[in-house]
């Protein structure tokens, strides 16, 4: 049911796609390049801007569109599905060429897909997957592999534990993602998959809640959790964000980040490094943003009709401590 703020935010939605139409007829949307050849028209809608990580997505979306010649129509669905949901509508209505998105949440996308499909209008998932029983609503992923995240994120916590000469129970507090959305539900999966396997008696996650992907939602959550359960000796944050804002409570608290809780957290933006190679942060799992150049590859393949692989990965690596310094002057996001 719609309450009232989310009626509101729906209506604003909605008004938001209707200045996109707008938009549309005076950036032409089928304008023709000098080659001859019709430009393509991309309709992208963007989870929202909760994270450095989404920063550099976006900028990487929107400058791989310029370089690549298109005409980008951008959304940003400020975390809400319903936002997404219009914006691919009036996508549709403005028969884009393509449609790509990062869906915010996995379930609710068929009925929208089947509008798409319907309009012959093919569509590319970006970052995030969806399920669906339908697999021909979307033609590829271009993303990471969350699961795979998870459980690096976990095998780096052994090699933090013996770095840090951890004896005793390992008492881990998680932030996860957003509800419902892919990077959380299966960063959860791969670490808790590595823990049951091979931690099974020393390794127990304490406590577990969403700070939804923002600095905010991390220091308040994290603040709670030390009321809750002060013996965490561990914090696996499923970005960096979060990490952030949780470093701020437990220094609040009195305690010292990196040392008297052990931080593992995932993404790999500037802020993290610089909060690793302070010592606060103890190791990061990278997950790529700069998705652009990718995307728009795979953009022109659909539209040619040419086959694409299902899931095209990114590639990523794992950073320690103290490789941070070293490191950071290199960091493009
Ligand atoms: O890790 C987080 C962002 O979907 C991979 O979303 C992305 C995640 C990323 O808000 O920082």
């Amino acid at each position: 049911m719609l309450n009232r703020r989310n009626f509101l935010t729906a209506a604003i939605g909605v008004a938001a796609a209707g200045t996109l139409a707008a938009c549309a007829k005076e950036d032409g949307g089928s304008s023709t390049s000098s080659g001859g050849s019709k430009t393509i028209t991309l309709g992208f809608s963007q989870v929202g801007s909760e994270s450095g990580w989404r920063s550099a997505n976006t900028d990487s979306v929107k400058s791989a569109a310029k370089e690549a010649g298109y005409n980008l129509k951008f959304s940003d669905a400020q975390q809400k599905q319903e936002n997404q949901i219009s914006a691919i509508r009036s996508y549709i209505a403005q028969k884009v060429d393509v449609i790509a998105f990062s869906p915010v949440v996995v379930t609710g996308w068929d009925a929208v897909l089947k509008e798409a499909k319907a309009a012959k209008i093919p569509v590319v998932l970006t970052d995030r997957s969806v399920e669906t029983s339908d697999q021909s609503l979307y033609v590829t992923l271009v993303g990471s592999d969350f699961t795979d995240e998870g459980r690096r994120a976990a095998r780096i916590l052994e090699k933090v534990l013996t770095k840090a000469g951890h004896k005793g129970a390992v008492k881990i507090a998680q932030l996860e993602g957003t509800t419902g959305a892919a990077p959380a539900i299966e960063r959860a999966k791969g670490f808790k998959e590595v823990m049951d396997a091979d931690h099974a008696d020393d390794w127990k996650i304490v406590v577990s809640q969403t700070g939804d992907f923002t600095r905010a939602g991390g220091k308040q959550v994290m603040a709670a959790f030390l009321q809750s359960n002060p013996d965490v000796n561990v914090l696996f944050a499923h970005n960096d964000d979060m990490a952030i804002g949780a470093i701020q409570s437990i220094e609040a608290a009195g305690k010292k980040p990196g040392k008297d809780i052990l931080i593992v957290s995932i993404d790999g933006v500037k802020d993290g490094f610089v909060a690793m190679s302070e010592g606060k942060i103890n190791a990061i799992v990278e997950c790529n943003p700069l998705l652009g150049p990718q995307l728009m590859d795979v953009v022109k393949k659909v539209k040619n009709g040419e086959s694409v692989e299902r899931w095209i990965k990114t590639k990523e690596g794992d950073y320690m401590q103290d490789q941070a310094k070293a490191a950071l002057p290199s960091r493009k996001y």
